[in-house]
């Protein structure tokens, strides 16, 4: 799905804003036609942003079903004449768009965009009434799963496995944009070089038959290579590549031409750059690379999982600072902004699907009864195919970012057992089907290298480990000697490089200790260092992911002090001491392992 935007053929207007919001509380927003009329309510909730952390209201925060926003749009008179749009970003987990109170677009899936052409609903220069219903429950069937308990009281709650909170609502942005008639609907690019001249393939689809013609333009704003035809390769000489930390776009405009006439112009950023797994090492333009940096999460005060372009550049600015030269989207895409900017800023990505919690084995931790983790009523055939729908989707919108070089299936699932692999090995050959990119999953610690089934599926294998935390919980010297043991034996039994993508310590930013107290800023700086000897010892160790950048908001009832507090920086983004720690680390070995160097 193309992102819209502005061109000389396309118009694009922004909805971000206060919108009128309601609660359904009662369910009856559908049966009472509340989409056809204006919102019988005082509450205004603002775009983007989940909607939980903003009333004083504690049965907002906890709602478990529909809310709905809505305001009036006038079309822009200059979309006259053009196919009309809406498209969301996002609505977390499932979103319902109604104009004047006609369902227009449904969508399952809480971190996705999807639109609708409203052409036939609407009139440039009007206005109109857009509605979007958003449903914050988790069941069985999407993904990330989860269940819906009714307490004694009577009130249904809902419960998950895993710990970041659900926020809900819109958490990006509404638009509405014009695209003519005849238009480019989608295009695809690959990169790749030969010396100093580098290959940009491209395809291109389009709404209704046309000639295609796409040009390259550099950064200077020169023209360096033009194509025709709706697929083709364009060759650069002296192509400047994308490299991690040294981002470098190429600009392709790719026009859609109907009798020699320019009828549709869109365009989209290009990094020129290669990704290959090449025994146990992780090439990137055919360097090894080494990843620095987080699993992170969208999380801010106040406005949840809500994308703000402010919190967007600092983070980014802290992951230079710290050293990090990549992240990975835990537990889900993150927003398009966010793609971007990593493209434009050189900051490497594994991109994960929201796949988090198909595992049983946690609901003593977070509550619920204990289930087979794949079974009727916990992941079934629908639960794949939301799955699937999830790999499609994420390949399908984030395919072109030169930033994205690993593709990651699932965090934590339960994999030791045959039914794991029968769930996830379509998902995993759908990831090889659309894309050329390494597929790699989350490995959890229960599942070691002697149990898990799901490892030779993996082009890279990532492990979350929590050795001197959650095992040999205050203990460093026996961690150490358990942690090597088990990279040893991961490492002797499968040939790939290995990225580990969690490891962490929960820490009080203040809290000190001469005697290395966990929850210490001295255990958490301990056990980074600790970790670090490790992995320093294994060649296929490609990459140190510290859980997490910064400390983050947890579902309610689980074992967390006023949230998740592994992060290197507190919530409101200042540095514990392990920021130090990992700045004078990572800002020292660029890119490369110090063993590599
Ligand atoms: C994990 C999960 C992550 C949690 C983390 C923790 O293994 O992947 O979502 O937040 O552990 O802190 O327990």
């Amino acid at each position: 799905m193309l992102r819209p935007q502005s061109t000389s053929t396309r118009e694009l207007l922004n909805l971000d804003g206060l919108w009128d919001f309601k609660v359904d509380f009662n369910g009856e927003g559908f049966n009472q036609n509340w989409a056809s009329k204006a919102l019988d309510t005082k509450l205004q909730a603002p775009v983007p942003a989940s909607y939980n952390d903003l009333f004083t209201d504690t049965a907002i925060r906890n709602h478990v079903g529909w809310v709905f926003y809505q305001r009036t749009v006038r079309v822009p008179r200059g979309f006259a004449g053009e196919r009309i749009n809406v498209r969301v970003d996002s609505a977390t987990h499932e979103g319902i768009v109604f104009v004047d109170g006609t369902e227009v677009a449904r969508h399952v899936g809480g971190y996705m965009p999807f639109s609708a052409d409203i052409t036939d609903h609407v009139k440039a220069g009007e206005e109109f009434n857009l509605t979007i219903a958003v449903n914050n429950i988790l069941t069985n069937e999407t993904i990330p799963p989860g269940r819906i308990a009714v307490g004694d009281n009577g009130v249904k709650q809902q419960t998950y496995l895993h710990d970041f909170y659900n926020y809900a609502g819109l958490a990006r942005s509404i638009w509405i944009f014009s695209v003519p008639a005849v238009h480019v609907q989608d295009v695809t690019v690959k990169t790749g070089f030969d010396g100093s001249t580098g290959k940009v393939a491209y395809e291109v689809a389009t709404s209704t038959a046309a000639e295609v013609r796409v040009t390259l333009i550099d950064e200077d704003g020169k023209q360096v290579a033009t194509g025709t035809g709706a697929t083709g390769e364009l060759t650069v000489a002296n192509v400047k590549l994308w490299q991690p930390g040294a981002a470098y776009l190429y600009e392709l405009k790719i026009e859609a031409l109907v009798g020699g006439q320019v009828a549709d112009e869109y365009l989209l950023n290009v990094g020129v750059r290669t990704v290959e797994v090449r025994g146990n090492q992780f090439l990137i333009n055919n360097e090894p690379f080494y990843f620095t940096g987080f699993g992170m999460h969208e999380d801010h005060v106040v406005k949840g999982k809500g994308h703000d372009n402010s919190f967007l550049v600092n983070d980014f600015e802290l992951l230079k600072w710290v050293g990090a030269n990549s992240f990975r989207t835990s537990h889900y895409p993150y927003a398009e902004e966010v793609m971007d900017y990593a493209d434009r800023h050189g900051i490497v990505i594994i991109d994960e699907t929201a796949a988090v919690g198909l595992n049983q084995n946690f609901s003593g931790m977070f509550g619920g009864p204990k289930l087979p983790t794949f079974g009727p009523e916990t992941g079934n055939e629908k639960t794949q195919a939301s799955l699937l729908q999830a790999v499609r989707e994420l390949i399908q919108r984030d395919k072109n970012h030169p930033s994205v070089v690993l593709w990651s299936i699932t965090n934590e699932a339960e994999t030791g057992i045959q039914e794991a692999v029968d769930f996830f090995k379509p998902a995993f050959d759908l990831a090889r089907e659309l894309d050329s990119r390494p597929v790699t999953y989350i490995n959890v610690m229960t599942e070691p290298f002697g149990r898990c089934m799901v490892a030779p599926l993996a082009d890279v294998i990532c492990l979350n480990r929590y050795w001197g935390w959650y095992e040999d919980h205050s203990d460093l010297e026996n961690a150490a000697i358990h942690f090597e043991a088990e990279l040893k034996g991961w490492t002797e039994k499968y040939s790939v490089p290995f990225i580990i993508t969690e490891y962490g310590a929960d820490t009080l930013a203040g809290g000190h200790s001469i005697h290395n107290l966990p929850w210490s800023e001295e255990y958490q700086t301990a056990y980074l260092d600790m970790s670090h000897g490790v992995f320093d010892k294994f060649p296929a160790v490609v990459g140190e992911h510290v859980w997490n950048f910064a400390d983050f908001q947890t579902k309610p009832g689980i074992f967390r002090v006023l949230g998740n507090k592994k992060g290197a920086f507190t919530r409101d983004r200042q540095p514990k001491a392990a920021a130090h720690t990992l700045r004078s680390r990572w800002t020292t070995l660029n890119n490369r392992k110090p063993s590599a160097k």
